[in-house]
C-alpha cells in the first residue's frame, strides 16, 4: 500500500481504490487468509488517506465478506473458499464429492421427516395426491464451509424413515437397494436471496447455481427430486464434450 501505490493506475473515487488495493493484495496472497490488516490508523498514515476514506475502503470489503472483524481485535483477511471442480457425466452424492477430494463432508438439518407432498413434489415423484414425501434438507457444508443448500424430496415409498438418513442419503438408498443409477439435472443462474444466503452465511444477492435433479433407479421409476443451490464462488462445473459423430 506504500509509496502511494494505492492510486497507480486507480479511477474513481478513493475509497473505491483503496479498497481495490486492499483487494488485490488479497488475491495476490500478499495479505494472507486469517491474517490480520493493519490498524484503520495505520493505513491512513501508509496511504496518506484520511481515516473516514480508509474506514469506508474496509467496510466496503466486510460487506462482501473479503474481511471479517472481530470486536476488540480488528480487521482479518477472511478465509478463502476454495473452489470445487465437479464433474457433470457420473452420478454421484455430495459425501462422496467431498470424500474424494479428502475434505470433511458435514451438514446441518434445515428440515428431516415426512409430509403430504406438495403439488411440485407430486408433479415430479409421480405420485398421487394424497401421498407423503420424506422431505430431506441440509445445509451442506466442506471442512466446516457452507456449500450448498440441498432440499430433497422422496416418495414415502422410497424412504419411509427419513430420520435414518445421518449423513449421507445415497449411503441409505443403497442400503436399501434404492440408490439412484441415472439422473436428469438442470443448472441455472441465480442471485441468492434474503433465506438461503443468511443460511450459506454470504451476502444476498450473492451468485448461486440453482440445481434441481431428479434421479431413478433402474426401474425408471423416480427416486429423488432435489432442489439445491450452490454457491457459486465455490463450484465450477465442468462437463467433458465430445464431437457428435
Ligand atoms: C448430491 C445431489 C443430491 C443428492 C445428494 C446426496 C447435486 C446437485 N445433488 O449433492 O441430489 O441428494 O448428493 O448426498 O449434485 P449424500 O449421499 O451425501 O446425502
Amino acid at each position: 500500500l506504500e509509496n502511494g501505490d494505492w492510486q497507480t493506475g486507480s479511477r474513481g473515487p478513493r475509497y473505491l481504490q483503496l479498497r481495490r488495493r486492499i483487494q488485490l493484495a488479497i488475491d495476490e496472497g500478499v495479505l494472507k487468509e486469517n491474517e490480520p490488516l493493519p490498524s484503520e490508523r495505520e493505513i491512513a498514515v501508509i496511504t496518506d488517506l484520511s481515516r473516514v476514506t480508509v474506514r469506508k475502503a474496509v467496510a466496503g470489503l466486510v460487506e462482501d465478506r473479503t474481511v471479517v472483524q472481530k470486536r476488540g481485535s480488528g480487521s482479518f483477511v477472511a478465509p478463502r473458499v476454495r473452489k470445487v471442480e465437479q464433474r457433470l457425466s457420473s452420478l454421484t452424492s455430495f459425501s462422496e464429492d467431498m470424500a474424494r477430494r479428502g475434505l470433511a463432508a458435514s451438514s446441518e438439518w434445515l428440515q428431516r421427516g415426512l409430509c403430504p407432498a406438495s403439488p411440485e413434489e407430486i408433479f415430479a415423484l409421480g405420485l398421487s395426491s394424497g401421498e407423503r414425501v420424506a422431505r430431506v434438507e441440509r445445509l451442506r457444508k466442506a471442512d466446516g464451509i457452507p456449500m450448498a443448500i440441498e432440499r430433497a424430496s422422496l416418495s414415502e415409498k422410497i424412504l419411509p424413515n427419513p430420520e435414518k438418513v445421518s449423513s449421507s442419503l445415497y449411503a441409505v438408498l443403497r442400503s436399501t437397494g434404492m440408490q439412484p443409477v441415472r439422473a436428469i439435472q438442470r443448472i441455472s443462474a441465480r442471485c441468492l436471496e434474503a433465506v438461503d444466503a443468511e443460511i450459506l452465511k454470504i451476502p444476498i444477492g450473492s451468485a448461486g447455481l440453482k440445481i434441481e435433479r431428479v434421479s431413478y433407479q433402474t426401474t425408471g421409476q423416480v427416486v429423488e427430486f432435489t432442489r439445491s443451490v450452490y454457491r457459486g464462488d465455490a463450484y465450477d462445473f465442468v462437463a467433458e464434450l465430445q464431437i457428435s459423430e
